[in-house]
């Protein structure tokens, strides 16, 4: 049975769209002359629109649906849920099974120091958890004064206030202001950042901004540092080997807590369990959210190490909630799809079969004449446009103007590969076959062809 909106004619779901809808990170009147896209159906690795345009979706929605669409174990475990017990709390002592059951399951997961979870609606919640989390703890052990938390500029955490004061997205900051005791170092972005040097000497130069920036403001200031094992929204940055264990020998050093934003990189998209494992690191706090649940429900959380979880209790209460922690609807479709990506190997698939698949196509688009690099872990990739490959250089025009043209030839063409600045970048389900990967190839060259053909034409092939 279709849905009865359905039935209705684009048009006049645009209208309704255009008439009462917000749209998160839109100009709403720009967006109300074109008219939204309306996605009606999605299935495997496909979208379907109300006009009946079918587009392979190389970004797994937001990055979120890591087992595909159109998992019926996902719809079932939810109604079954809403039927037995549709809400409850868990604040005032109470619990319920779907929590008890998501906790354990992540605890097993989760690296052995870590064996608790504070469950949120989303990634944006989870991090405004952490803060409070690690300020907290850092009182509770006697260090009042470590409230600092150090994060990265082009990072993202969310859009809540706390989450986008971590995150070091500007264009956030100039909207409604930051929170106070966040500080933000320079990102690993070799290609666009690294000039001359070698990226393991950029990879470590960016790491000690960090040691730098402990030692300015002072290591009995700073709580922690933020960041995404590889930058997702800030255009699969993926760092120099030399980075992240430099950044875990800093932390260690000065007694910073690590937090590890893993909310795009969990649940098997970098061919690990968690990006954590692929980058080597020993994280204390890890954000999780989108493929937990493969985003079939809103939820999010933290997972907690032994030693933060066991200094909180006993010493009064953490005075922290939502109304929607560990909702049984959202809890129990979490646990059916953990079951789901582990029951079909979905995390083994991606690093030893079709991410190596990924790789070697993906790596390949660096011949092109437009594109300057190509980087790739597991399933998130990124290539970077330019004029002039020998150099790395930007385009004249304005950031994100080349960009913007190739993802319209992308849509166009049926593939959702979407644009950050002039890089293009993608993040499909994992669950993605090779011959689907080839198409995805084969749509994403005749784009790359399509722009570049388009760009000359009009002059724009030219280095700022
Ligand atoms: N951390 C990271 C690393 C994220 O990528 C969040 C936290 C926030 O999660 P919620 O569930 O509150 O959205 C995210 C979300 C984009 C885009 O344009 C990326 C995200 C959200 C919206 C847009 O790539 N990531």
């Amino acid at each position: 049975m279709n849905m009865i909106t359905n039935h209705m004619p684009t048009a006049e779901l645009q209208a309704l769209d255009a008439a009462h809808h917000m749209h998160p990170f839109t100009d709403n009147g720009e967006l109300a002359t074109k008219g939204a896209r309306v996605i009606t159906q999605a299935k495997g690795v496909t979208l379907t629109d109300s006009e009946g345009n079918q587009m392979l979706d190389a970004m797994a929605g937001l990055w979120c649906v890591n087992v595909g669409y159109g998992r019926d174990e996902l719809a079932e475990a939810a109604a079954r849920q809403m039927r037995e017990l549709p809400y409850y709390n868990t604040f005032f002592q109470t619990t319920h099974v779907p929590a008890i059951a998501l906790s354990t399951k992540l605890a097993e997961l989760a690296p052995d120091h870590i064996n608790n979870v504070f469950f949120a609606g989303s990634g944006s919640e989870a991090n405004d958890t952490n803060i409070r989390l690690v300020r907290h703890y850092w009182q509770v052990m006697g260090k009042p004064t470590k409230q600092t938390i150090i994060a990265r500029h082009n990072g993202y955490h969310g859009s809540t206030l706390g989450a986008s004061s971590l995150g070091g997205m500007s264009g956030m900051h100039a909207q409604g202001g930051v929170v106070s005791g966040v500080h933000h170092i320079d990102q690993p972005n070799w290609y666009s950042e690294g000039g001359d040097m070698s990226p393991e000497d950029f990879g470590l130069e960016r790491a000690r901004q960090l040691e730098k920036a402990i030692h300015d403001l002072g290591e009995d200031n700073v709580a922690a540092f933020i960041a995404e094992p590889v930058q997702g929204a800030g255009g699969v940055i993926v760092p120099p080997e030399t980075y992240w264990p430099e950044i875990q020998r800093i932390c260690d050093a000065h007694d910073i807590l690590l937090i590890a934003d893993e909310v795009i990189c969990g649940f098997g998209r970098t061919g690990r369990w968690f990006g954590s494992q692929t980058m080597g690191i020993r994280p204390d706090i890890m954000t999780i959210a989108k493929g937990l649940s493969s985003g079939y429900q809103p939820i999010g959380g933290s997972l907690v190490a032994d030693h933060i979880a066991d200094a909180i209790a006993n010493v009064g209460d953490f005075n922290h909630g939502y109304t929607y922690s560990g909702h049984p609807v959202a809890a129990a479709v979490a646990l059916e799809n953990l079951r789901i990506l582990e029951e079909e190997k979905i995390v083994d698939y991606v690093r030893d079969d079709i991410g190596p698949y990924l790789k070697s196509k993906w790596e390949a688009l660096a011949d092109h004449p437009m594109v300057g690099e190509a980087r790739i872990v597991g399933m998130m990739g990124s290539i970077a446009l330019t004029p002039d490959k020998a150099n790395r250089a930007p385009f004249a025009t304005d950031a994100g103007t080349v960009g913007y043209i190739c993802r319209e030839h992308c849509f166009n063409g049926g593939l959702v590969m979407r644009h950050v600045g002039d890089r293009m970048i993608i993040s499909p389900p994992l669950v993605i076959t090779r011959d689907e990967v080839n198409t995805l190839i084969d749509r994403a060259v005749i784009a790359l062809d399509k722009t570049y053909a388009e760009i000359k034409a009009h002059g724009m092939n030219v280095a700022g």
